[in-house]
């Protein structure tokens, strides 16, 4: 028998989770497995694992949604798993659709919160770990990325490791590209390293020294100099433009940056009120600036095949950006599809 842990890929709070999670594991002695999860292939490819796990295997799966398009998917593999006489347990924080709830929650034990309610890993702290305080700790670190940090702009987070340990992640993805076991090995050694930190690291202030370990403060070196660039490179071409009472602005963001990062770069440096980060896959994020309660993020990104907070969201454009020419496409689609929606 072993326990199977699924966390989100993206961020602090996924990352988080699986430290936490893994400390239970440890605590409970138990074989175990750690992964992480995205929406699209790498789920597919976590559900078609679970639908083959061995019999009593124990899946717990942390700050990843499901919805309408993973659904069949979850369904078989959670019916498998139960059949074999496992379970699973699913802890969340993002916007479920109803059909998802009421058809995996007879399966498993489906766990939500609202998303600014208790994050990821608050849920898994909460569900496995409330005796211990570095769980508790860095259940924090999961909100103040999530929930906490953006609330003021400049963010100015309450602990010294979030930031850095968000761009690490952000890294780490980055290196791992579509790698999914490169990708795998990056995020566990850092899941290792918190799952074991030492507390006082773990709710430092040394802004200027948040990490205890060499391979991560060299990692976090190589990343900034990267980021410094690129972030450059999408400022200098971003473009802004007038909806409804709003300013607007887009930029193109490379890969590398972290599109919370680059959104609140864009909503700084051109004052605006809400930010749209298009990557070159095509995927946009949405973010709006601090204060902004009558821009919804989740409105604004259905026009693209989205959803999300309203306090941020992110949507498609069904095409990647190649050249000029889609780039260019991109931002007049973009503009359209807004000023439609304020002028409606
Ligand atoms: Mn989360």
């Amino acid at each position: 028998m072993a326990t199977f842990i699924y966390t989100h890929k993206a961020d602090c709070d996924g990352v988080c989770s699986a430290a936490i999670l893994e400390r239970y594991v440890d605590l409970e002695n138990v074989d175990s497995r750690v992964d992480f999860i995205d929406y699209g292939a790498l789920a597919q490819k976590a559900f078609s694992r679970i639908e083959g796990l061995a019999h009593g295997s124990e899946v717990i799966i942390a700050d990843f949604g499901c919805d309408i398009s993973l659904l069949p998917a979850a369904e078989r593999a959670i019916s498998s798993l139960n059949k074999r006489g496992g379970k699973l347990v699913w802890l969340d924080h993002h916007k479920w659709d109803e059909e998802s709830v009421r058809r995996l929650s007879p399966l498993a034990k489906v766990r939500l919160s609202k998303s600014d309610e208790l994050c990821g890993a608050e849920l898994s702290y909460l569900e496995y770990m409330g005796d211990d305080e570095l769980s508790r700790r860095l259940a924090a670190i999961g909100r103040d990325s999530d929930i906490d940090m953006w609330k003021t702009n400049p963010p100015s987070p309450s602990y010294a490791l979030t930031k850095p340990l968000a761009d690490l992640i952000t890294y780490y993805n980055y290196l791992a590209n579509d790698d999914d076991d490169k990708r795998r090995g990056l995020l566990l050694s850092l899941v290792r390293k918190l799952s074991d930190a030492p507390l006082d690291r773990i709710v430092g202030k040394d802004f200027d020294n948040p990490f205890w370990d060499n391979e991560m403060q060299k990692d976090f070196s190589e990343y900034k100099k990267l980021e410094t660039s690129k972030l450059e490179e999408c400022l200098g071409s971003a473009e802004t433009f007038k909806a409804g009472d709003y300013t607007f602005v887009i930029g193109i963001s490379d890969r590398v940056l972290s599109t919370t990062t680059v959104g609140n770069a864009l909503l700084n440096r051109y004052n605006a009120d809400a930010s749209f980060v298009v990557r070159e896959t095509g995927l946009i994020s949405i973010r709006r600036s601090t204060g902004r309660y009558s821009i919804k993020c989740d409105e604004l990104a259905k026009l693209f095949s989205g959803g999300g907070h309203e306090y941020a969201a992110g949507g498609k454009l069904g095409y990647e950006l190649k050249d000029l020419e889609a780039v260019k496409l991109a931002k007049s689609e973009i503009i359209k599809n807004v000023s439609t929606h304020y002028n409606a």
